[in-house]
């Protein structure tokens, strides 16, 4: 009888190491290295501890911790011992903690030193049996625990549609929603691009990866770390993006990804020349829309055409322009194809198929498609078509060559820095304040962050209200990149004949405030 196959991401990641495991598998720009060798022990130390623990099968492992090389081996550590992943961004704030650690009920919750006194509390009254700490300079006592188990462990067996991670995406009404990734949805989507980008295996001389964005969610999770590992890649590690330093170190690379701001910003350093970028095979952009400025500066600056592609939490990678020319050039303003095995359309308002070029909702369906949103049956079948599809919230097109270009969204959504802010939910918090009425956030552009979010606040009637307060008060409640930019406190909103809020107008008004338009 043949062996059955283990669908454990993992323990496709580990069969992709490089044959000579003493190689450097990641570097950090701050001179520490890890051969493929620490990667897998590492992992397994901490797979030891969890198995140690004797948790539930499905139980969650929820991290908030500042990026280094030892979070991601957490990441690796929950897949190898068939648990799941749930990252949780550093900038968020106690109440967004409480929700997302109340909401998902996990086993194992992992911060850092620094939040233990808060985060710890908020996990004990929500049930969780253990809490950790782990900083970015390889303290912290899950690493003072881990270091006690020992350094071989048998990967966890899991089937195509066990769980792998969770992730926390908002929503335009109500609380966040949990994004369920099974293993067949992550390597399905890993296998995919390894091919399309044409990432080249160790014995092809391998790519070196700058991994230089935040790893709780998709983009630098999944999207860059997949790929460094499933092609025997090497990684040079940011903890934190820092434009100059980044360009310093690209003519040791070949790979890079980004959010546009990134971009942006390297293309203010001087050191961003053609020769800087001589070993470059590819620059990957995505999470929001990159100017065509940006593409035709960078491609003038490096002599590099930027291949921008598209996705979701819900997703991962949806489309892509093409990496080899054959298959068709690199268009700015548009995310290109449907990946191979993804499964596209756009239709009207009335759910009939709209003709090339023309817009409408952008709907998907493929082996990279979450399996529905934890414990939210009636969310998850909103979602989703009656034939299947996935509903993005994402208004596109599709031309005649096949290109994708996303035009817009159904969703109220604001895209900063790479960043999702729901204006709904931080209205909800304004409203909740003192003396306020009523309130709208729109997003307007900004030169850096691509768009942020400005604050139009209505004072109840005799109320006295200023817009800095508002705003400090925010900080105290939400995570830093969903704080308005600005804060405006007038008498009224304009509304339409309907009694709705007319964002589009309040968007037109305030355009102007951070791009001089
Ligand atoms: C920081 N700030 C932001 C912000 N990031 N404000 C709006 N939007 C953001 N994204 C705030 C800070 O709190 C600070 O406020 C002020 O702006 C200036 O901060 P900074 O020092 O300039 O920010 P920095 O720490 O350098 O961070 C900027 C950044 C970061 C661009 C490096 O935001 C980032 O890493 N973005 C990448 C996000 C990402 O990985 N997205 C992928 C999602 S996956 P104050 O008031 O304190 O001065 C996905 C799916 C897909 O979408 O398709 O990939
Ligand atoms: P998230 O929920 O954080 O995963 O964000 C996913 C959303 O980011 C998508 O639904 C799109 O609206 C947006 N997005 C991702 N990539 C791009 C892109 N290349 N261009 C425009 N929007 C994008």
């Amino acid at each position: 009888m043949s062996e059955p196959v283990n669908a454990n991401l993992y323990a496709h990641l580990r069969a992709a190491f490089p044959e000579d495991l003493d190689r450097i598998a990641v570097e950090t720009d701050d001179g520490l290295h890890y051969s493929w060798r620490d990667l897998d022990r590492a992992s397994a130390m901490i797979a030891n501890l969890f198995d140690a623990l004797e948790l539930d099968a499905g139980a969650r492992i929820a991290v908030q911790v500042e990026k280094s090389v030892e979070a991601m081996v957490l990441y690796l550590a929950t897949l190898r011992a068939g648990f799941v992943f749930l990252p949780l961004n550093t900038a968020y704030r106690s109440a967004e903690i409480e929700y997302f650690i109340g909401n998902a009920e996990p086993a194992v919750v992992v911060c850092s030193s620094a939040n233990a006194s808060w985060v710890g509390p908020i996990a004990q009254a929500a049930g969780t049996q253990h809490v950790f700490t782990l900083d970015d300079d390889r303290s912290g006592t899950l690493l003072e625990v881990a270091s006690q188990c020992g350094d071989e462990q048998a990967i966890a067996m899991k089937e195509d549609d066990d769980l792998a991670a969770i992730l926390y995406t908002s929503g335009t009404t109500g609380r966040s929603k949990g994004a369920m990734l099974t293993h067949r949805n992550l390597l399905s989507n890993a296998e995919v691009l390894k091919d399309y980008w044409g990432w080249r295996s160790a014995e092809e001389g391998g790519d070196v990866l700058i991994h230089a964005l935040p790893i709780f969610h998709v983009h630098g999770l999944f999207v860059a770390i997949h790929g460094a590992l499933i092609s025997g890649s090497k990684m040079i590690w940011f903890n934190r993006f820092d434009a100059k330093r980044v360009v310093a170190r690209l003519p040791e690379a070949s790979v890079f990804m980004g959010v546009p701001t990134l971009y942006v910003r390297m293309l203010g350093e001087r050191g961003l020349t053609r020769k800087a970028c001589r070993h470059m095979r590819v620059f990957i952009s995505g999470s929001a829309p990159l100017l065509i400025e940006t593409f035709n500066e960078w491609r003038e600056r490096t002599g590099h055409t930027i291949l921008e592609r598209y996705g979701m939490s819900e997703t991962a990678m949806l489309t892509s322009n093409p990496y080899h020319a054959v298959q068709g050039e690199r268009r700015g303003g548009t995310v290109g194809f449907p990946l191979p095995g993804v499964q596209l359309r756009v239709l009207d308002d009335a759910g009939a198929p709209c003709l090339t070029d023309d817009i409408g909702h952008i709907q998907v369906d493929g082996p990279n498609v979450f399996a529905g949103y934890w414990r939210m049956p009636e969310k998850t079948a909103e979602e989703f078509t009656a034939d299947g599809y996935f509903k993005t919230g994402d208004v596109g097109k599709i031309d005649g060559l096949g290109y994708v270009t996303i035009v817009g969204r159904s969703k109220d959504l604001i895209i900063s820095g790479g960043y999702n802010v729901y204006p709904a939910e931080i209205e909800g918090v304004i409203n909740e304040m003192p003396g306020v009425a009523e309130s709208a956030i729109v997003g307007v552009p900004h030169a850096d962050f691509g768009e942020v979010g400005v604050a139009i606040v209505i004072p109840k009637p005799g109320a006295m209200l200023d817009g800095d307060s508002i705003i400090a008060e925010l900080k105290e409640r939400l995570a830093n990149f969903k704080i308005p930019k600005r804060c405006f406190v007038v008498p009224e909103l304009p509304r339409n004949a309907m009694g709705k809020v007319q964002k589009a107008l309040l968007r037109e008004q305030h355009k102007g405030l951070f791009s001089g338009g």
